[in-house]
C-alpha cells in the first residue's frame, strides 16, 4: 500500500483523493490523518515533507512525492495517463488550467487565514478580494471551454474549489455571480469521486 498524509479538510489532499478515485486507484492508498497548521508546523511530517504540508504519499518502496500535482501526475503514470496529457498543446492547457484553480485555492487559504488573523492587514484583505474578483469571472468565462475537456486534473481542482467556496467562503457568493461555472460544479460534484471524498471540519 501507498501511504498518503490525509486530513479531511485539506483541499490539496482531495485533489490526490479524487484522481485516485477517477483512476480506480484509492483501494491502494492508505490514508493516514495528519494534522498541519501553518502557524504550527507538523514536526512528525518534517521528515518525510520538510516542507511539513499535506499531501505527502510514501511509496511502497519508500520513495516520498509531493506535492498535489506531482502525486497526481505519479498515480496518472500508473494509469495510462488519463488525467494529464501526456504531450502537445493539450497538455500545457490543463497545466495552465490547473495552475488556476490551484492557485485559486492557494489563494483561498491564505485568505483564510488573513482573516483570522487577531489584527488582519487591511491590504492584504484588499489585495485577496482583487484578486478573488479578477478570477471568478475568468473561471467563468473559460468554463465552457473546461467542461468540453477530457476530465482531468484541471477539472478536479476546479470543482474542489467550488465545494472549498462554499465551505470556507459563503459571503462570496460565487455560485450567484458564476452561474456557468455553478451548473458545471453541481455536475462534477456528483461524481462518486467527489461523493466519496466529502470535505468535512472533523
Ligand atoms: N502546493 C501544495 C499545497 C499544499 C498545502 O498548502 N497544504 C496545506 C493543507 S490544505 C498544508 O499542508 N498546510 C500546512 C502548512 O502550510 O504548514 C500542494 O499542492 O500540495
Amino acid at each position: 500500500m501507498m501511504k498518503l498524509h490525509w486530513s479531511p479538510r485539506s483541499p490539496f489532499v482531495r485533489k490526490v483523493m479524487v484522481a485516485a478515485h477517477e483512476l480506480g486507484l484509492a483501494d491502494r492508498i492508505a490514508t493516514v490523518r495528519t494534522v498541519v497548521a501553518m502557524s504550527k508546523p507538523a514536526l512528525e511530517l518534517l521528515p518525510e515533507n520538510p516542507l511539513g504540508k499535506i499531501p505527502t504519499l510514501v511509496l511502497e518502496d519508500g520513495t516520498i512525492l509531493y506535492d498535489s500535482l506531482v502525486i497526481v501526475e505519479y498515480l496518472d503514470s500508473l494509469a495510462g495517463h488519463r488525467l494529464i496529457p501526456r504531450e502537445g498543446p493539450a497538455r500545457f492547457t490543463e497545466l495552465r488550467r490547473h495552475a488556476l484553480a490551484t492557485g485559486f485555492l492557494d489563494l483561498l487559504i491564505l485568505w483564510r487565514d488573513e482573516r483570522n488573523r487577531a489584527q488582519p492587514s487591511q491590504a492584504m484583505l484588499d489585495a485577496f478580494a482583487v484578486k478573488a474578483n479578477a478570477t471568478l469571472p475568468a473561471l467563468e468565462a473559460e468554463i465552457g471551454a473546461i467542461a468540453a475537456a477530457p476530465v482531468g486534473i484541471a477539472q478536479i481542482t476546479l470543482a474542489i474549489a467550488g465545494d472549498y467556496m462554499d465551505f470556507r467562503f459563503g459571503d462570496l457568493g460565487w455560485r450567484a455571480r458564476c452561474p456557468a461555472f455553478d451548473a458545471w460544479q453541481r455536475g462534477f460534484a456528483a461524481r462518486p469521486s467527489m461523493v466519496a471524498t466529502p470535505v468535512v471540519d472533523a
